[in-house]
């Protein structure tokens, strides 16, 4: 292997949400959210009875939390804002007591020397604004920039990255095309509605940034590279749709104020007409770019529209959520981005697995080799990229913490840190060693 390197002030960090790890949905005054309702409806959840309920009790155990990523060696830590704790109703009301959280947050990671990268949101829109539409109402573009203005105000002079919104395309595929995720629903008319109008909310918060922020704002998408299964055209053009509807659906309007052709093709009549107006609102400029990179996907045309799982290879490893592990897909997409969209400054924002780890070995400790390798190749595939003169600024892994998985629950762990969902007890994997040696040698110790 090719040794690896990383520019001096690189910024490794890690990821989490509000739903996946603070339990207490409703202290403080919070108003419920459609994770609050989807994962009490037994009808909807698929892993029945895990809901967010307690999930790490990080709402309470806040301070030792950021004590520990200050032990591991954490240099920045990204985390989402509960919409539903700042805003009950969404809108309106500003419930101080749910702001206070994030500010204490803030104020215990900067007093740990731990920068923080706050994303406004991470899918847990709050209930009474789903009862309004959700992402369906026209509206929401401005309701999320209200929300996002009171973040602006109450936090830019201590959190100097922002991030709008948390993988568009998730929010969209799962919530409204799939029904796996909040608020569950099956409509192909609906998903072209609630991609464009979370992207007009980007665009809408984007821009109350300009007015009274003063550092960065960025767009976090997950992307996944598409490879053909063969030459084939056929396979060429199942592919470029694929690619159109996960990847460039976000980021082609964002960065070029332009849809892919392709995505008239995938909805057919369920495409609308967009305003040129909007199209120029989702077009702001931005200081960096979030990246979210978990596997890629292998192309065949005759498999059903418009997403397919492609054939599963015998020749490579599968994580517990079905991702083969393809460390090069990440050099890859992040060489294409730059192809694509020019000079920016990227984070990978998330990266990470789950597998079932062993129990805890009699010495208490946890011992993930599988993990270890997907992070020692992963972070070797950043650095290659980094070398043919991609801009990539920093690493978050997902995730801090063992979490709720959203409809998959429990099962599914993708901690550095294991969590003993019955006590609590948060245990750091050899995943976790091995990252702060990462992080305290500037990545070296994988040149070992
Ligand atoms: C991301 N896909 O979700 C989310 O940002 C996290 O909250 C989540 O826990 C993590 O990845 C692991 O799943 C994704 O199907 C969900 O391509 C699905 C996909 C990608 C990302």
């Amino acid at each position: 292997m090719t040794r690896v390197s990383f520019p001096a002030d690189f910024l490794w960090g890690a990821a989490t949400a509000a739903y996946q790890i603070e339990g207490s949905p409703l202290a403080d005054g919070a108003g419920p959210s459609i994770w609050q309702r989807f994962s009490h409806d037994p009808r909807l959840m698929a892993a029945k009875g895990d809901t967010g309920d307690v999930a790490c009790d990080h709402y309470n155990r806040m301070e030792s939390d950021v004590a520990l990523m200050k032990a591991l060696g954490l240099k920045a830590y990204r985390f989402s804002v509960a919409w539903g704790r700042v805003l009950p109703q969404g809108t309106g009301r500003v419930n101080a007591a749910g702001l206070a959280f994030y500010e204490r947050l803030v104020d215990t990671l900067i007093a740990h020397d731990i920068e923080p990268l706050c994303t406004l949101f991470h899918w847990d829109m709050p209930a009474a604004l789903d009862d309004r539409g959700g992402w369906l109402n026209p509206d929401s573009a401005e309701w999320f920039a209200d929300y996002a203005r009171v973040m602006f105000q109450a936090l830019d002079g201590r959190v100097k990255k922002w991030v709008t919104l948390n993988e568009p395309w998730v929010v969209t595929d799962g919530g409204y095309l799939h029904g796996a995720l909040a608020p569950g629903h099956r409509n192909m008319f609906e998903a072209p509605i609630a991609s464009h109008n979370l992207m007009r909310a980007h665009g809408r918060a984007v821009q109350v940034y300009r007015e009274v922020g003063a550092h960065q704002i960025g767009l976090v998408v997950n992307i996944e590279p598409k490879y053909p299964a063969t030459d084939s055209a056929a396979d060429a053009a199942a592919t470029a749709r694929a690619d159109a509807y996960m990847n460039r659906q976000y980021l082609d309007p964002a960065m070029l104020g332009t849809y892919p052709d392709e995505l008239r093709e995938i909805f057919g009549e369920a495409w609308p007409e967009w305003p040129t107006d909007d199209m120029a609102l989702i077009r702001q400029r931005l200081d960096f770019v979030g990246i979210n990179y978990y596997t890629r996907n292998v192309v065949t045309a005759d498999a059903s529209w418009p997403l397919n799982a492609g054939p599963v290879r015998q020749d490579a490893t599968y994580t517990e959520t079905g991702w083969e592990v393809y460390p090069q897909g990440l050099t890859d997409l992040l060489v294409w981005f730059k192809d694509r969209y020019g000079d920016l400054p990227l984070y990978i924002t998330e990266n990470g697995a789950a597998f079932y780890d062993p129990p805890q070995a009699e010495d208490g400790a946890v011992h993930d080799p599988l993990r270890v390798s997907y992070l020692k190749k992963h972070f070797a595939a950043v650095s290659d990229a980094i070398a043919q003169g991609v801009d990539v600024r920093g690493y978050m892994l997902w995730s801090l913490f063992d979490n709720l998985e959203w409809s998959l629950g429990y099962s599914k762990r993708f901690g550095m840190v294991h969590v003993n969902f019955a006590t609590q007890e948060r245990t750091p994997k050899d995943s976790a060693k091995l990252y702060s040696q990462v992080i305290a040698t500037n990545g070296a110790v994988l040149n070992d």
